[in-house]
């Protein structure tokens, strides 16, 4: 049976679209859209891209042969993904030219190998193979993994400890008929996602239409739309209504958080995909966090009265499952709190007569902060936080920090570029003597109830303090 398809994606022209239209269009909405024109200068467009507009397969074996990538084999499923095996991209291109010329060059799936989140600007940060439009810059995941590691665990694994401190910029290059099956992103973050060379079709389905891909306990979700969907199983999926849309080469895809997706490359293809989120959709990232934290504690809750550190086990399997626990993600929230508050102060004392509503940056800050205080109120109502409240975050000592004040000046140069507006460097000692008052009255932070607090003492020091 075919799917029902009933929305459609609007493509609009990226240099006639403003940073406040996008984002009140499609952050805010969370609506799927295609960007076009934004991608004219891009080195990636002319040196991945042969003559025929086809992937200069020769160029990657050149230039970055040796790197170790992830492959997906397209035919094989485990688990809820494809397949992975470790290769070197020159070993991935040979098996891709072999295969191109072969009859079977994956017509049954089953020999199709697709390159996958490939870290390529971690690994190659000299080679500026594209730069981020505007509408994508506002982005928490990577600014804040370019200087912290999300989880660290010191029991744990090198190799994990390597995936929670790396980046989430990646470049995916496949040959025709390789595809991506049904899930909705990492952390419910946003991606976007330019065709540097080839096309695909993409299958969306909105969030409130998600449970009808799950089976009737809402634990696992179909894998291929296209496959005999068992109807026992998944009863409610012929009932889902798809948008469908092509994305032709040199065309950016904005994917929202939460829209489950499917994706087949419909000829040899290299993409871009950052993965991300910001203040427009970090409550999606809470609560798929406090929805995995429930669930990690229901498959355990039978061994509740015997374990020692019961909310201690939980929070190690929510950070196994999630990539994060509470405690890191309090501790990124707090971290954002802090930069956008000490950059509000930065541009109030580097522009003394500022009127911060008819500030873009200012607006931009203050933004951030009121849903930073939202989010922090929704984690504040969780019992989990009462049974182990203990993250002790010294304010001072975070500010002071070399690594703080480099991220938020990686995040002042952000909202910089997106507004407009000269840089802005942020100075902890001219902080510290101007602002005691602050300082004192939030030292030390243990509990999202106190990170309430502090941020409404801020906001009305901001709006008071001359
Ligand atoms: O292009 C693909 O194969 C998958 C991309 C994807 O899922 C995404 O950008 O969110």
């Amino acid at each position: 049976m075919g799917l029902k398809i009933g929305g459609k994606i609007e493509k609009v022209n990226g240099k006639e679209l403003s940073y406040n239209d996008f984002a009140e269009k499609y952050l805010a909405k969370n609506q799927p859209v295609i960007l076009t024109g934004l991608m004219g200068d891009w080195r990636a467009c002319k040196d991945w891209v042969s003559g025929d507009g086809k992937p200069n397969l020769r160029f990657f074996s050149t230039h970055f042969g040796g790197s170790r990538v992830q492959v997906a084999d397209c035919g094989t499923r485990e688990f809820t993904d494809q397949k992975r095996v470790e290769m070197s991209v020159s070993e991935f291109i040979d098996n891709w030219i072999k295969f191109s010329g072969s009859d079977n060059g994956g017509a049954d799936g089953k020999s199709l190998l697709y390159l996958k989140d490939w870290h390529f600007v971690k690994e190659y940060p000299d080679y500026v193979a594209y730069t981020t439009p505007i509408f994508f810059l506002d982005d928490w995941l990577n600014i804040y993994l370019d200087k912290y590691c999300m989880h660290n665990d010191p029991g744990s694994y090198q190799e994990r400890n390597e995936i929670s401190c790396s980046d989430y910029r990646f470049v995916y290059m496949g040959a025709k008929g390789t595809w991506t099956p049904l899930h909705a992103d990492v952390f419910r973050s946003y991606s976007w996602s330019a065709n540097v060379c080839g096309r695909k079709q993409w299958y969306f389905l909105s969030p409130s239409q998600h449970h009808l891909v799950f089976d009737r306990y809402m634990k696992s979700s179909v894998y291929d739309i296209f496959e005999d969907v068992c109807k026992s199983k998944y009863p409610e999926f012929a009932k889902a209504i798809w948008w469908e849309c092509t994305q032709e080469q040199n065309e950016i895809i904005f994917v929202p958080s939460g829209w489950y997706h499917q994706v087949h490359n419909l000829e040899d293809t290299i993409s871009i995909i950052h993965n991300w989120f910001n203040a427009y959709n970090i409550s999606w990232v809470w609560d798929l966090l406090l929805r995995e934290y429930n669930e990690a504690k229901g498959y355990i809750e039978d061994i509740k009265d015997i374990c020692d550190d019961f909310e201690g086990l939980c929070q190690r399997n929510l950070a196994a499952n999630a990539g994060m626990d509470f405690r890191d993600f309090f501790i990124l929230v707090i971290r954002f709190a802090l930069s956008n508050l000490v950059l509000v102060y930065q541009l109030k004392n580097d522009n003394r007569n500022i009127d911060l509503s008819s500030s873009q940056m200012a607006r931009f800050l203050l933004f951030n902060l009121r849903n930073i205080k939202c989010i922090t109120l929704k984690m504040k109502y969780v019992a989990a936080w009462q049974n182990r409240g203990i993250f002790i975050i010294n304010l001072m000592e975070t500010i002071k920090d070399q690594s703080f004040v480099e991220f938020c000046n990686a995040l002042g140069r952000t909202y910089s570029t997106a507004c407009n507006h000269s840089e802005i460097n942020f100075d902890p000692n001219q902080f510290f003597s101007e602002h005691k008052q602050l300082v004192l009255f939030g030292s030390q932070i243990c509990s999202p109830d106190e990170l309430v607090s502090f941020l409404d003492c801020a906001l009305k020091l901001v709006e008071t303090e001359g």
